[in-house]
């Protein structure tokens, strides 16, 4: 086995998104594209020989190839040891509580996240940090740096390694350990919930419900829902990691996990039904009959968390996505804890939580986590929201109108424009940003317009400021409407319109969502001329 430097040139477009490098998997087939990347990301690191990394993925179309490719650099580049999920599979939090565990360097894990995977779809690779998070921007951006002039990159020069049996192998001077990839994470879950009050919960009779889409969570589902809670075979729905997640987009919400809605929405649901998705980091919940929005559900989290026995000592802060509505911050102040808000992606979390300034995180897009590892976690916001319903003895319609009672409510809707030419995605957003400053005082359909910004965040731990993370305009009454183009998609740009109005606990509590925000999404297309930018005269999703 020799090391090979393997001559190469730049690509230009292997600048990280949202979270990592997300690109079409005939992109990564191209001859040097993953290496290049990898190679990139070892170049951006100082102090690595000797260690350990992580290493594994949502099972995707081409996970098991990059993987290999992996191994074989991280041995040329002078890794000591990898821990590899058997057959290639870790979840993101899974994968970060590894990297935890284990006092690992870092870790790369494969995954496009809620995008598609198949031979015509997408794949990613991201990298996280000794934390076990997502690198923060100043990796990111020395990883971009470095994928714009690399010249060569290194390689062994071995047969594939065996990843599919549990067990210690060689690979050059570095050992590759193949390790279970659910049970440390299930050992975890142990911990922080009650299990037994969860377990007497389902056998006296809770049904839930829980669609893996296909991929990741599959494995750490059964484990834990049915092998350690008890409930029935079966509560796990397209439970095999499939490499093309069955044709279907594993991203949950309400477009892609119709099955799973159109069963809650039945007259006999289950008591609770939820979600994942590829990678298993983002969580769906849905009550019998009960849609919760992401950005209720961490507030519900938030005011109930003391209820599992690894929260019981309080929160220390809550932080929340600046998309994200403001129902976590009505949860905060009556706990009298910190809210932070922060731009769009967990990396801006991992300070937070770090400094022990939060103990509990939330997005929009349907993530949610905590300080027991560096990422969102899906299933970990299924069993903490499991462990709130054993101790309140209650449904989640219940839950939700209570809280509504108290906090007042925040109806709240994202609308998605897919696949439109980024140069007219740019070409709104530049429109909008030159139209803030003239904002202030004009009227509408949503009302009258108190501020408009761009927003901008100076991390609280280390004063770097990060700008332009969106459009927010901000209406008399408390609504917002904020536009921000993903990071996230590899077609084209999709421009993501995010839509509030908070009504207080005298008001209105239980209108239709779409009824709420009729006159902010009429608001939303005055103010940015979505049709005339995007040809589209209505989004792609809405969630
Ligand atoms: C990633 C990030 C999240 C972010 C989401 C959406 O999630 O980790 O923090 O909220 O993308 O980002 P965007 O609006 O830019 O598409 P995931 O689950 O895709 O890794």
């Amino acid at each position: 086995m020799s090391i090979q430097t393997v001559k190469t040139t730049p690509f230009s477009d292997q600048k990280p998104g949202t979270s990592g490098l997300r690109k079409k998997v005939r992109v990564f087939q191209q001859p040097h594209y993953a290496e290049n990347f990898v190679q990139s990301v070892f170049d951006s690191l100082e102090g690595f020989a000797g260690q350990t990394l992580v290493v594994g993925g949502d099972g995707r179309y081409l996970n098991r190839e990059v993987i290999q490719i992996v191994l074989k650099m991280a041995a040329a580049n002078g890794f000591d040891r990898v821990l590899v999920g058997q057959g290639g599979i870790l979840s993101t939090p899974a994968a970060s509580h590894l990297i935890r565990l284990n006092s690992a360097f870092g870790g790369l894990i494969l995954s496009a996240s809620h995008n598609p995977g198949g031979p015509d779809e997408d794949f990613g690779i991201k990298y996280n940090v000794g934390n076990g998070g997502p690198a923060p921007e100043k990796v990111t951006d020395a990883i971009h740096a470095r994928t714009l002039t690399i010249d060569s990159y290194r390689i062994l020069d071995a047969a594939d390694v065996d990843i599919d049996s549990i067990g210690t192998r060689q690979l050059g001077d570095m050992v590759v350990e193949i390790v279970d990839p659910v049970a440390a994470y299930a050992e975890l879950m142990e911990q922080l919930f009650d299990f037994s009050a969860i377990r007497a919960m389902i056998a006296g009779g809770f049904t839930l419900a829980f669609d893996s889409m296909s991929a990741v969570t599959g494995p750490y589902a059964v484990e834990v829902f049915e092998k350690r809670l008890g409930a029935p075979a079966g509560t796990v729905m397209n439970g095999t990691p499939l490499p093309d997640f069955g044709h279907h987009h594993p991203d949950p919400n309400l477009v892609h996990a119709r099955e799973l809605y159109d069963r809650m929405m039945a007259p006999e649901a289950p008591d609770f039904g939820a979600a994942s998705d590829g990678d298993g980091d983002r969580n769906l919940i849905i009550g019998r009959h009960c849609y919760v929005t992401p950005s209720d559900s961490l507030a519900v989290l938030a005011a109930n968390a003391h209820l599992a026995p690894g929260y019981r000592q309080g929160l220390k802060g809550i932080a929340r996505s600046m998309p994200t509505s403001g129902a976590a911050d009505r949860v905060a102040e009556k706990l009298g804890i910190p809210l932070y808000e922060t731009p769009t992606g967990w990396k801006f979390f991992g300070n937070l939580l770090d400094a022990g300034m939060a103990t509990i995180c939330g997005e929009e897009s349907a993530g949610t986590g905590s300080d027991h590892v560096r990422e969102k976690d899906g299933v970990w916001a299924v069993l903490l929201w499991l462990n709130i319903l054993a101790a309140r003895r209650t449904s989640v319609v219940a839950i939700m109108a209570d809280h509504w009672a108290t906090y007042g409510r925040n109806y709240y809707a994202r609308h998605d424009y897919e696949a439109i030419a980024t140069n007219n995605a740019d070409a709104l957003m530049a429109a909008l940003r030159d139209s803030l400053t003239s904002l202030p005082g004009a009227t509408n359909s949503g009302g009258t317009i108190t501020a408009a910004d761009d927003f901008a965040y100076t991390d609280p731990t280390d004063q770097s400021v990060s700008r332009n993370q969106g459009v927010r305009v901000l209406f008399d009454d408390g609504s917002r409407v904020v536009f921000r183009l993903s990071g996230t998609g590899t077609e084209g740009a999709t421009l993501r319109v995010y839509i509030e109005r908070y009504v207080g606990t005298d008001g209105d509590l239980a209108m239709e969502t779409s009824d709420a925000l009729a006159p902010l999404v009429a608001a939303a297309q005055e103010l940015a001329d979505i049709a005339g930018y995007t040809g589209m005269d209505r989004p792609s999703v809405i969630t």
